[in-house]
């Protein structure tokens, strides 16, 4: 929410008071030097490195996998070759279809019968000694490689039997609220918390893009295959990415091709009157989508492997279609229309609502806004738009229902957007491993239990049943998420919010792995396989923070309480009273938002049943969303069997304890990991310690003091 223009005002308005009660640790500076290695360590490529490694094949992303076997098998006294030597019988072969030696043959023709592959796909195998992986293109290879890495010695111990992998959804997009400049109020990163821009500095692009080039292959292993290197608040310097600038998109995209990564660019709707100096951006006239046309011809020539466009247009701010009595297809069409001829996708931002709403007025409900502008428009977008849909309906909150939209749009490509910056998650000053809320949000059935998964819908997956009319499987529209890297030591400011971005890349790869195998994965890549202490330990912390953070935050599902403007820290009535549309509600009976049919604004009823029933029903919501939904008394009995008000008691009681327990666990850690690893996680969890109890004190007085019901078992309220 709130743009800059918002913030300003925001901030304008509580300067002293934003400084006195939050004294945040500093703020990331950049770190020039080199960066914390993430996930790929050294050390992850012992396996592969000591191996006798044969590569065979043609290409960039071959040439990438041969520059990371060189490198692996240097450092740890292996050997790599592109031709098989009759007397040596490699440990691990990495080839392309056409290129692969006889001698695994046997794996090629099982390959060759289970059917295409795609682009990225790859089969693993191992018999007789020998791991072989093979791919129809570079891009498969290299992430059969990055998988044998993951796998460690056992990708080299048991047999395995050819097994196919495939990328789940085919667009895997991270979004960088990049600015070129840096922002008075916003900073350079717009909700960046991990320092500067890796791709911009002192008003224009770096000079140095080895951090890209490390940032790139970090995203390779973890699956991520699009990158768009702007903020979707498209300011004048940005805007030039796109003409003047193109140069910088070029330069950027050369860095992110040879890990398989295509380029995306934020685009400004206005950018034909803003660049083109035309008086109208009206999508409906001609000498505008020529203007476009002729402008993508250039980019597409600067950068063959062009990505798309993506579009936050009418949206706090930005401009768009409604200037000009057209809707959110026309304008995407006419993008579209000038990407087509490129392979180029135009994501155009469901993220639309109005931003200037009377806090008096309670039949305007903000949750409702993208599926009142975009489900009427489902069956109008070109078959290269995708509408990219928010993952629940108001913003990013530690807890929202799944966007009734991902339901709405059956004959249109469709993707989830995930925040990995954590804006309203705690800024990467608390630990909040966020795998579980997405993988939850993948694996909703909006038609309930028997019907398909929002995983369904975002990979295109073909549907049992009419409820998906989409033509084929590669028609959905993927995955987006908001980038949380910065020029960070660390990347992320907080060494453990490395794990959500790994885990989004996997995610994107496979929404059907557990969040915990995830974080198995990442902590043995990151702090190594071999201590279980360590493993242990990270599990314990990162897999029920998420649950914590909500504990000791707003109450169940009704979301936001959080400070105007830059969002950090309680808030409770920050937003009560504002234009933005996040109310709770609250007075001296009781709290919530009545979203229902029979009495609220009705947004129940975008849902399909059965969950438009469920989520109307008092008795059938679930507690975690029932003050989203509901608007009831302090003593209502939820589903659990507390009263409203002694659960937020007792949730906030119990969350403080629980990050307490967290700093507890990680001071074991001490000497087992890195000491400056150590000591950043410590300075981060002794600000979530203060944090948390400013909100545990301020969520608990303001609701004893509206309902005036004390807690039962007495503890201190102020
Ligand atoms: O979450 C909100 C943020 C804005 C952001 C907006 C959006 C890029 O507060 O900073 O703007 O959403 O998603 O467009």
């Amino acid at each position: 929410m709130p743009d800059q223009s918002a913030v300003s005002v925001a901030s304008a308005s509580h300067p002293s008071a934003a400084r006195r009660s939050t004294p945040h640790p500093p703020a990331c500076a950049d770190d020039p030097s080199a960066p914390h290695p993430a996930w790929l360590p050294d050390s992850a490529f012992a396996a592969v490195g000591s191996r006798r490694v044969l590569t065979a094949g043609e290409g960039l992303l071959v040439d990438t996998v041969r520059l990371e076997i060189a490198q692996a098998t240097a450092a740890f006294s292996g050997t790599v070759a592109d031709v098989p030597h009759d007397d040596t019988q490699p440990d691990l072969v990495l080839a392309l279809l056409d290129h692969a030696p006889q001698t695994v043959a046997d794996v090629a023709s099982a390959l060759r019968e289970a059917g295409p592959l795609g682009e990225e796909g790859f089969v693993l195998a191992r018999r007789a000694g020998t791991t072989v992986v093979l791919a129809t293109h570079g891009a498969g290879l290299l992430a059969g490689m990055f998988h044998v890495v993951r796998l460690g010695e056992s990708a080299f111990s048991a047999d395995i039997t050819p097994e196919r992998h495939a990328p789940a959804h085919a667009l895997r997009k991270l979004d960088h609220w990049d600015n070129i400049d840096v922002h008075p109020v916003m900073g350079q990163v717009e909700r960046g918390y991990s320092g500067g821009s890796v791709f911009y500095a002192d008003g224009g692009l770096r000079t140095d893009l080895s951090r890209v080039r490390g940032y790139a292959r970090l995203l390779a292993a973890s699956g991520i295959n699009r990158v768009t290197i702007n903020n979707v608040n498209v300011h004048a310097s940005e805007a030039l990415l796109l003409t003047r600038r193109l140069a910088d998109v070029a330069a950027l995209a050369d860095v992110f091709r040879p890990y398989g990564i295509r380029t995306h660019l934020a685009v400004s709707f206005a950018a034909p009157i803003l660049l083109g100096g035309m008086s109208t951006a009206d999508p409906h006239d001609s000498t505008v989508a020529s203007w476009w046309e002729q402008v993508t011809r250039t980019v597409h020539a600067a950068v063959p492997d062009f990505g798309g466009y993506v579009v936050k247009a009418d949206s706090e701010g930005q401009p768009g279609p409604f200037s000009y009595g057209r809707d959110h297809a026309d304008g995407a069409n006419m993008l579209a229309r000038a990407l087509a001829p490129y392979g180029g996708v135009v994501h155009w931002r469901a993220f639309v609502y109005d931003n200037h709403q009377d806090w008096r007025d309670r039949s305007t409900d903000r949750a409702r806004a993208a599926y009142d502008h975009f489900a009427p428009l489902d069956g109008r977008f070109d078959d290269n738009v995708v509408v990219q849909v928010k993952l629940g309906p108001i913003d990013f909150q530690v807890r929202e229902p799944v966007s009734p939209v991902l339901a709405a749009m059956p004959r249109t490509r469709l993707a989830v957007e995930l925040q990995v910056t954590q804006e309203y998650t705690g800024q990467q000053k608390h630990v909040c491993y966020l795998a579980p809320q997405w993988s939850e949000v993948m694996g909703f059935r909006p038609w309930g239990q028997d019907g398909p998964a929002v995983s369904d819908i975002t990979t295109g997956a073909p549907s049992p049943d009419a409820r998906r009319s989409v033509r084929d499987p590669h028609a959905g529209g993927g995955l987006a998420a908001v980038s949380n890297v910065g020029m960070d030591q660390f990347w992320t400011g907080h060494p453990l919010a490395q794990a959500n971005l790994y885990a989004v890349g996997r995610l994107a790869w496979d929404p059907s792995l557990t969040p915990s195998a995830i974080l198995a994965e990442w902590s043995a890549l990151t702090f190594g396989a071999d201590d279980p202490v360590v493993a242990s330990t990270v599990q314990t912390m990162l897999t029920g923070s998420r649950d914590t953070y909500e504990a000791y935050t707003a109450p169940l599902g009704v979301g936001f309480m959080v400070h105007p403007g830059h969002h950090y820290g309680p808030g409770i009535d920050g937003y009560e009273y504002t234009p933005w549309g996040t109310y709770h509600f609250a007075d001296r009976d009781g709290v919530g938002v009545d979203r229902t049919r029979a009495s609220g604004t009705g947004y129940t009823g975008q849902y399909p049943q059965p969950w438009a029933a469920i989520y109307e029903d008092l008795d059938q919501c679930p507690d975690e969303l029932l003050l989203f939904f509901h608007h009831v008394p302090y003593t209502h009995v939820l589903r659990s069997g507390s009263t409203v008000i002694q659960h937020i008691y007792d949730t906030h009681f119990s969350g403080v304890e629980q990050v307490d327990a967290m700093a507890r666990s990680w001071s074991g850690l001490a000497g087992l990991v890195a000491p400056d690893v150590y000591d950043r996680v410590q300075e981060r969890l002794e600000e979530q310690q203060r944090c948390a109890r400013e909100w545990r004190d301020q969520v608990n007085t303001y609701f004893f003091r509206k309902s005036g019901v004390p807690d039962e078992r007495g503890r201190q309220i102020f």
